[in-house]
């Protein structure tokens, strides 16, 4: 059984987002399509509150972009971004949502961040969605959403860790940065994922 994960595909990640992704829009009409070749369609939101330390306006002194530690953990500084209950973090209005079965959000505890859709960054807690794609008898992972240099090869990560075999579907995502996304690339590759285009699935 396979299911389709679409990681963060919100407003905030949109061009003319907060925290826009280039050419982040792109994606969803390939989303749409691929959608139909699924029997479970699951998605996952980022989802922080205002106080979230992932965020450089919660540190005196601190620029977007720049770097940090956050208990202990390198840590990226973003603009403010997937507030809970904003339209920057809804789902973007184009996604096609009928399918989606359940929605995991993650982002909620202020003190970490959370780049996968099954744990956070310092493994404090589970989401619960590998043992929800357990129980629906899933064994294969496709992913797709934004950012693919963040949440989406995070969430692949997690995929090949907790056994499902995990397919990245390139054109279906987009990166905040290339040379970022080159090395995750590359490491998945090293690690066995498996990089496949929509016209594999199509
Ligand atoms: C993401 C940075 C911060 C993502 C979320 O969805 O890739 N990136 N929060
Ligand atoms: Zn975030």
């Amino acid at each position: 059984m396979k299911a389709l994960l679409l990681i963060d595909i919100q407003n905030d990640f949109l061009p003319g987002g907060a925290l826009a992704v280039p050419e982040g829009d792109l994606i969803i009409p390939i989303v749409n399509q691929l959608q139909e070749q699924f029997d479970l369609v699951v998605a996952t939101q980022d989802w922080h509150p205002a106080d979230h330390k992932s965020f450089a306006s919660n540190h005196e002194g601190k620029s977007p972009f720049e770097t940090t530690e956050l208990l202990g953990l390198p840590q990226v500084l973003w603009p403010d971004h997937c507030l809970q209950n904003t339209s920057g973090a809804d789902l973007a209005p184009a996604l096609e949502t009928r399918k989606i079965e359940a929605i995991f959000r993650k982002g909620t505890n202020p003190e970490i961040d959370s780049y996968s859709g099954f744990y956070d960054n310092g493994r404090l807690k589970s989401t619960g969605l590998a043992d929800y794609l357990r129980g629906k008898g899933v064994t294969q992972v496709y992913l797709a959403g934004l950012a693919a240099d963040y949440c989406v090869y995070y969430s692949a990560k997690d995929a090949l860790g907790e056994g499902f075999e995990k397919y990245f579907i390139e054109d279906a995502t987009r990166p905040i940065s290339q040379e970022g996304y080159a090395a995750a690339r590359a490491d998945m590759l090293a690690s066995g994922g498996k990089i496949i285009q929509s016209s594999d699935l199509l």
